[in-house]
């Protein structure tokens, strides 16, 4: 496969600084090579910048920074939409709030191929804000409020081709806030907490999302959040919720999307380097990638993690 490596320091998201050192940390943890000796030809295009954006009035003060995050919305809409055209991107965030622009772009590529769009959310959080209803202010809280259409990102690309909601399964959530709780019981997404995956096991509502994805025929973005994981083992983060998915369930979930070949474009995203313990979080992304892209238990190279 072509995989094509898109540097996306997207770090407007929220006020906690580190993330726009992401995309470096995980071409040190070795992504590239990672994915080349699965047999892939990997490109890398370096780092994004982006575009100039104008603030608009419409959207509530405390919203943090939202000019950079919609200049960003429009640099990766673009990326994404240009780069499925020869391959599959691999974002390597930053935070979540690039994923505005890598989903929008995606459905965005799959309308003009005359494909349906699906998403698949590995998080902690469902990200269902919109500006208007952050309590935070913080719009990495928001990319799956942008990409379903929600009214009030005042200032932002408009939404070519929403994603519809029963096309988008979240895996992992414990946490999240009463208004997004209600917004989100409104719609048709798929949504599963950590109870859920407790009592059945994460392979029950993620094998049953996919095998819906094969039968539309859809093309599959997934968007893994490092707080989808456990902080014991992926502590670098700046939102940490304990009791997340273990690191056999979040192999597991990257090799069930792997055997479904149905993955077309993935982020990496909210990986705070400077919040790091001697690049674990970042080794742990890349290993994940791997396995959602071809790397099997029983081939896996040996490895000495100290
Ligand atoms: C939180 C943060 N729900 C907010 N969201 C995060 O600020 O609205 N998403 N961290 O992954
Ligand atoms: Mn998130
Ligand atoms: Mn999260
Ligand atoms: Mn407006």
């Amino acid at each position: 496969q072509d995989i094509i490596l898109i540097g996306a320091p997207v770090d407007s998201g929220k006020d906690r600084r580190g993330c726009l050192m992401g995309p470096d940390a995980y071409r040190t943890a070795g992504l590239a090579e990672a994915l080349m000796d699965l047999g892939h030809r990997v490109s890398d295009t370096g780092n994004l910048t982006p575009q100039p954006a104008t603030p608009d009035p419409a959207l509530p003060p405390h919203v943090y920074a939202p000019e950079q995050t919609a200049g960003w919305t429009a640099t990766l809409a673009e990326a994404a939409q240009d780069a499925l055209a020869t391959g599959l991107p691999v974002f390597l965030g930053g935070d979540h709030s690039l994923s505005l622009g890598s989903v929008a772009g995606a459905a965005n590529h799959a309308a003009a191929t005359g494909r349906p769009q699906f998403v698949l959310w590995l998080d902690a959080h469902s990200d269902f804000h919109t500006p208007q209803t952050t309590a935070s202010g913080n719009l990495h809280g928001t990319p799956l409020g942008y990409v379903t259409g929600r009214a009030g990102f005042h200032g932002f690309p408009p939404v070519a081709h929403p994603v519809p909601e029963e096309n988008i399964c979240i895996l992992g959530l414990r946490s999240v806030d009463a208004a997004e709780r209600e917004a989100l019981q409104a719609t048709q997404i798929r949504y599963h907490d950590m109870r859920v995956i407790d009592e059945q096991g994460i392979s029950r509502p993620l094998g049953a999302f996919l095998d819906h994805v094969a039968a539309q025929g859809g093309a599959l973005h997934v968007s893994l959040d490092v707080d989808f994981l456990d902080p014991s083992f992926a502590p670098a983060v700046g939102t940490t919720v304990p009791g997340g998915a273990t690191i056999r369930e979040a192999h597991l979930v990257m090799e069930m999307i792997c055997d479904s070949g149905l993955m077309t474009s993935l982020d990496l995203v909210e990986l705070n380097p400077f919040l790091d313990d001697r690049g674990r979080t970042a080794q742990v992304m890349v290993d994940l990638a791997a396995s959602a892209l071809g790397r099997r238990v029983f081939d896996r190279p040996t490895m000495a993690y100290s």
